[in-house]
């Protein structure tokens, strides 16, 4: 069936050839009703517009909101033309019918295309009144035509020329199908943004229903004051599952207490016995090996000096012979430096020997003050992965989530000629590890699973290098190093082969990672990229 175009409906954002087009509609006798910024375009092309709110008798509100949402526009088009219920209803209400609807929506998928658009900047451009005509049209189509893209233009002109100014059946059931992929791809655009926006990962509100757990002797200086609040209703300190000891002091202090967490956190990620010694929230000695004593004194042996007045965490039970060689060991240094007063701060441990507390805590000087903690068993398992890294600043706290990000075998690649060897590996995994739990920038040095020097929180790279093979010195030779992020530059490559440096395991992922690999090939350095970085600020 052939319909007249009588009265047309036009509403476009994008204006491409529409006022050529509703000309050549004006020469058919068409009527135009048109909104604002289109009637606007059209009126000063010369045409004869009438205006939308002449039709729906209310202005445009709401910021254009509001337009042609009205009866008279969706009554003209959803009218059936030969039902008379439909027909009188029409006359009743005074509503004339719309036979064609030319309309193109708020560029929605275009906005939110832009590096610097909101979300209320793309929450205004989802276009409503202009999809439920484009509906209203396409559901009606028997009567109705839908023009929803300037390319339709000359198909609907050529066919009201051919047809004495009408359209044929087939054009407007074809328009129809195309109208309705239009608005079904436009919504499907909106919900993906949307959705895309709907991250459960971190919640909307974090309420901080924390319980003051204790006072702490002071804050990070003397000359502030501290307390410590824990999530859940528990009146004793801990750090995770790390408890105070019944019995041992409960003088632990804030200092104390980050840096319990940071050396729980580095013992945690070992499946083989390790020890770990933290000062100031970097390991100053961390090893592994088959026996927790030898793994200790490696540890320990790392760097005696920053070890004194440390904190120790095992990843094994502490028994007799454990605790005499912890004692020993301080009790050595002290000897050896004329001090009195040596001691490790606290000593974390998933579990004690009834004889080992008594060893420890008859020692006269530190063994009666050294804070014990117990864990219960420690296994990268009993990391909690749900829980949140939580920071504070000024005025608002970040959340992330945790790094969890080992040793990953599978991810590695070898960039360098040379390839490392399986006991290279062995550093090289204990040197990244290490890496990752040190403040950035980080380098590590690792020798026979031992970490032999530390470059840590450093404000660049060069210089974290530096002090970590000043602090290895001899024990640098033939070392595995552990930088923390990518080398941005080649000179930190050939001050490790200055240092005698073997092999090296780092991000890539640097602009300049060619002459970085160039460097180590030229030095004779074997490299291993893991393709993850682990920033720790
Ligand atoms: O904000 S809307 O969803 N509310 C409406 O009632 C409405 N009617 C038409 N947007 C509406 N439109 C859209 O306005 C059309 O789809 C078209 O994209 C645009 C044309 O506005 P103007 O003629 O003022 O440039």
């Amino acid at each position: 069936m052939n319909v007249k175009i009588k009265r047309a409906l036009i509403s476009v954002s994008d204006k491409t050839g529409v006022a050529e087009f509703a000309k050549k509609l004006a020469g058919f006798g068409v009527e135009i009703i048109s909104t604002g910024g289109t009637a606007k375009c059209l009126s000063e092309a010369g045409l004869d517009v009438i205006s939308i709110d002449s039709v729906t008798g209310f202005p445009e509100m709401m910021n254009g909101r509001v337009k042609t949402l009205h009866p008279k526009i969706h009554g003209g088009l959803l009218g059936l033309r030969d039902n008379k219920e439909h027909t009188d209803a029409m006359e009743q209400h005074d509503i004339t019918p719309i036979d064609l609807v030319c309309v193109n929506l708020y560029p929605f998928e275009q906005t939110i295309a832009k590096s610097d658009c909101t979300f209320a900047d793309a929450i205004e451009n989802i276009d409503i009144g202009g999809p439920s005509m484009v509906r209203s049209a396409a559901k009606n189509n028997k009567f109705v035509t839908v023009v929803t893209d300037p390319a339709h233009y000359e198909e609907v002109l050529s066919e009201m020329q051919a047809n004495d100014g009408c359209t044929t059946t087939q054009l407007r059931a074809k328009f129809a199908a195309a109208a309705f992929s239009l608005t079904a791809n436009y919504d499907a655009a909106i919900s993906k943004y949307l959705n895309s926006k709907q991250s459960n990962e971190f919640p909307d509100r974090v309420s901080l229903a924390m319980t003051k757990a204790a006072e702490l002797r002071y804050g990070e200086n003397p000359h502030q004051s501290g307390a410590f609040y824990r999530l859940a209703k528990k009146d004793e300190v801990s750090v995770g599952n790390a408890r105070v000891l019944p019995g041992s002091t409960t003088d632990i202090s804030f200092n104390n207490l980050l840096d319990v967490n940071a050396a729980f956190e580095l013992v945690k990620e070992f499946t083989r016995p390790a020890a770990v010694v933290v000062k100031h929230l970097n390991p100053c000695g961390c090893a592994v090996d088959d026996d927790i004593k030898v793994a200790y004194e490696k540890a320990y042996l790392g760097d005696v000096v920053s070890a004194f007045g440390g904190i120790i965490a095992l990843n094994r039970k502490v028994d007799a012979e454990l605790a005499t060689i912890i004692m020993e060991s301080y009790a050595r240094f002290g000897k050896a430096n004329g001090a009195s007063g040596f001691f490790a701060e606290v000593i974390i441990a998933p579990e004690y020997d009834k004889e080992a507390l008594e060893i420890i805590r008859t020692l006269k000087g530190w063994g009666e003050r050294v804070r014990l903690m117990e864990t219960g068993p420690i296994s990268r398992d009993s990391i909690d992965t749900s829980e949140y890294d939580v920071r504070c600043i000024v005025g608002g706290m970040l959340l992330q989530k945790r790094d969890l990000a080992g040793w990953e075998p599978e991810n590695l690649t070898y960039p360098t000629k040379l390839k490392p060897t399986e006991q290279q590996l062995i550093d090289l995994e204990l040197a990244w590890i290490t890496a990752k739990h040190v403040k950035s920038n980080t380098i590590t040095l690792v020798s026979g699973s031992k970490l032999v020097g530390v470059g840590a929180g450093q404000m660049n790279r060069v210089e974290s290098g530096l002090i970590a093979f000043k602090m290895a010195g001899e024990k640098a030779k033939g070392s595995a190093m552990g930088s923390d992020a990518f080398f941005p530059f080649p000179d930190n490559i050939e001050n490790a082969a200055k240092a005698g440096i073997a092999c090296i395991v780092q991000p890539g992922g640097s602009k300049k990672d060619d002459e970085v690999i160039a460097k180590a090939d030229e030095l004779g350095i074997a490299m291993v990229f893991t393709g993850k970085r682990h920033f720790k600020h």
